[in-house]
């Protein structure tokens, strides 16, 4: 019989399915790093019923591959060194595998532990792996407004629908407590540290309380960024005077409310006296007083404050040495249910800082780091900066608080100074876009600072790794590469923006583009570029030596005079701690000026070589994330050569000497970039 040659719908659809495979299929990056085949029906063993241990069980029976699960809640000694959220897989002679845990949720972080090493192809031989979070407390900060707007955030408006709540829930809430359950986030701040009183309203809370609902089976408890203000704005009083005795009582009664609604509430986060923000200091008081009232209050119900350190005032003094100053007096008197939230650098996230000193510095009072995983200072949603690198470079820093090997990550962790609680923040770069994060790689920042949340000794590197295998392909011919491109990506946009520990160059009124020339008249000195890179004829940078502001003189030493002695001082911070003529050798022989040009122009050098790595990444991966990266790359290289001509043409006027002849020329005019104003209000 002569066969019809006409093709069918069923041809058709045939074809249509092959071109999918052969180019990828479409792809909105929703599912982040979670795309396990979900149609395993594994054999998964357990007495357990509590919501937890279900949702464990029922994540390994449509995944697992391999051989039956077991999983148990135990309270034997051996699991007790595992800590309340650490488990031990174990396989035995029958190829059965164990999840033992001391909780619930150690089976379920147990469990994605499991997946995760199946999904990387790491589930291989047989398995004996015992882990334990090296922070206790590991928690997203949003800084989410109650309008739906998110401060410094590039993924869209919030996640968090209040105008709908408490009727209507989002399915989103689900899906944002399994991503981060999967990587061990048990904590969220779900409003901004700019909090507005309204948050603690009877109303809020009702709503508050039906996303911790949602959020706890995953194992994640809520926190509140709450207003220091509210007795007066909200309970009617004439003062918030955290001595008074109406305001702790304010405080007790309110706390008491929002722990009937919410018994596992996880407690408050605190911006106070800061960038006007209301705070103690306003009635005479102190941090401490501020922080120990609300301390008292949520004591009896075990839940914590995170009292932040960014704080500045408006002088013409170092800024970088503030927050210590202000910090360092009330050490070993903070209640010991008290937190001490810092910044990783001393001055607000810029592209690189050394470390705040006051890591090692407080040692009777737990500090946690809290670092942007949102891109305020690098490039926003635009700009590919993998920031596993950044954590770790701060993470691993030696304080040398208790001599060599007292790294920034030993001094929070607990283990340094014996703390009993440790926790580690990161403001969330999640929002309503479908891909959450804007960047579609920006994923992996979220990604890689819950994995170092859970374990802070993770190279940057293996966790690009196996986030690129988990949310594109198992293909090396793609991993290496771009994690190649990744692990170089942050590094990049440090050397076009502002490299050589150059900080704060950036536009008034945003923080994106070059304004290293801003002036505003009756504005505050620090909130200008010139404030911090004081390039003048002799040379440019900040004296923070000890003929300087001797911020070198809080750190420890060795440290200190490292850093206070040009010549010692990493290269990589040198115009963070030194005015430096223009003339000076460098290590490479070159000149500061030269060495300044050559570190601009690698930066926009490395762009565009992602960009080559990335086109011939076409044939491994769905064409919708393909086109929306390779996008967002030429936004990258283009941002790229505005910030090298920028900041070139005008440090150009103080050095008077011409950009290397074998280095690309600027393509701009200074005059036409002094013109750029970009659409985006904040202040400073
Ligand atoms: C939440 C910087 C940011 C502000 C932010 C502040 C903070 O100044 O620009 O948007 O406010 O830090 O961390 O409190």
């Amino acid at each position: 019989m002569k066969k019809d040659k006409t093709p069918t719908a069923c041809h058709l659809l045939l074809a249509a399915c092959l071109f999918l495979v052969n180019t990828g299929a479409a792809e909105n990056g929703h599912r982040l790093w979670l795309r396990a085949d979900t149609s395993a029906q594994a054999t998964v063993i357990t007495s357990h019923i509590g919501a937890t241990a279900v949702i464990a069980a029922n994540e390994l029976r449509k995944q697992w591959q391999g051989s039956p699960v077991i999983l148990s809640v135990k309270n034997t000694l051996s699991i007790k060194d595992y800590g309340n959220e650490g488990f031990i897989i174990n396989e035995n002679s029958q190829k059965e595998i164990s999840i033992t845990a001391g909780s619930e949720a150690g089976l379920l972080y147990g469990a994605y532990h499991l997946l995760r090493l199946q999904a990387i192809g790491a589930a291989i031989g047989t398995l004996n792996i015992s882990e334990a979070p090296k922070y206790k407390i590991r928690l997203l900060n949003h800084w989410d407004n109650l309008d739906g707007t998110i401060e410094r955030g590039y993924a869209g408006y919030s996640i968090w629908k209040w105008d709908e709540l408490p009727q209507t829930i989002s399915p989103r809430y689900k899906e944002y407590a399994r991503a981060n359950a999967s990587i061990g986030i048990n904590g969220t701040v779900l409003n901004n540290v700019n909090a507005t009183p309204q948050v603690l309203t009877s109303e809020m809370l009702q709503k508050v309380k039906i996303i911790a609902e949602v959020l706890r089976p995953y194992n994640i408890k809520v926190y509140l960024s709450i207003n220091f203000s509210s007795p007066m704005a909200l309970g009617g009083l004439n003062t918030a005077d955290p001595l008074d005795k109406d305001v702790r009582q304010w405080w007790k009664n309110k706390v008491k409310e929002i722990y009937q609604l919410i018994p596992d509430f996880g407690g408050f986060l605190v911006k106070a006296n800061s960038e006007g923000l209301p705070g103690p200091q306003d009635f005479g008081r102190t941090h401490l007083d501020g922080a120990n009232m609300l301390a008292e209050a949520l004591a009896p119900h075990k839940g914590i404050v995170m009292w932040r350190a960014f704080v500045y005032h408006p002088t013409d003094t170092d800024r970088a040495k503030q927050a210590y100053q202000e910090f360092t007096p009330f050490d070993g008197k903070f209640l010991p249910n008290v937190l001490i939230q810092v910044k990783n650098g001393p001055i607000d996230f810029q592209p690189r800082e050394p470390f705040s000193p006051l890591f090692g510095a407080m040692q009777q009072t737990p500090v946690m780091s809290e670092f942007q995983i949102t891109q305020e200072y690098l490039g926003f949603s635009n700009h590919l900066a993998y920031l596993g690198t950044m954590y770790k470079e701060c993470l691993d820093s030696d304080t040398y608080a208790h001599g060599e090997g007292s790294s920034v990550a030993k001094a929070t962790d607990g283990s340094l100074f014996g703390h009993k609680i440790s926790a580690i923040a990161g403001v969330a770069n999640i929002g309503e876009d479908t891909n959450w994060c804007g960047h579609h790689l920006a994923q992996a920042n979220w990604y890689a600072f819950g994995r170092l949340a859970w374990n802070h000794t993770l190279s940057a590197e293996s966790i690009s790794r196996e986030w690129i295998r988990q949310t594109f392909t198992d293909n090396e011919e793609f991993i290496t590469p771009v994690a190649e491109m990744m692990m170089q990506s942050r590094e990049a946009v440090v050397n076009y923006m502002m490299p050589m520990g150059l900080h704060h160059l950036f536009a008034w009124g945003h923080h994106y583009g070059p304004e290293p020339w801003c002036e505003v008249e009756g504005a505050r000195p620090d909130w200008l570029p010139s404030y911090y890179h004081k390039a003048d004829h002799t040379g440019i940078g900040f004296n923070r030596s000890s003929t300087g502001s001797n911020a070198v003189a809080q750190y420890f030493s060795p440290l200190r005079e490292e850093f206070n002695h040009i010549q010692s001082c990493d290269e990589r911070y040198l115009l963070w701690f030194h005015h430096v003529a223009w003339d000076y050798r460098m290590k490479s022989g070159r000149t500061l000026w030269d060495e300044l040009c050559y570190h601009y122009d690698k930066g926009v050098q490395s762009v565009r070589k992602f960009q080559k790595i990335w086109d011939s990444m076409e044939p491994y991966i769905d064409a919708e994330r393909f086109a929306h990266v390779q996008a967002r790359l030429r936004i990258q290289a283009r941002d790229a050569v505005w910030w090298k001509d920028a900041c070139l043409l005008y440090f150009q006027i103080f050095s008077m000497r011409h950009i290397p002849y074998e280095l690309e020329r600027p393509v701009h005019d200074l005059d036409d970039l002094k013109k750029i104003k970009l659409n985006m209000t904040h202040h400073n």
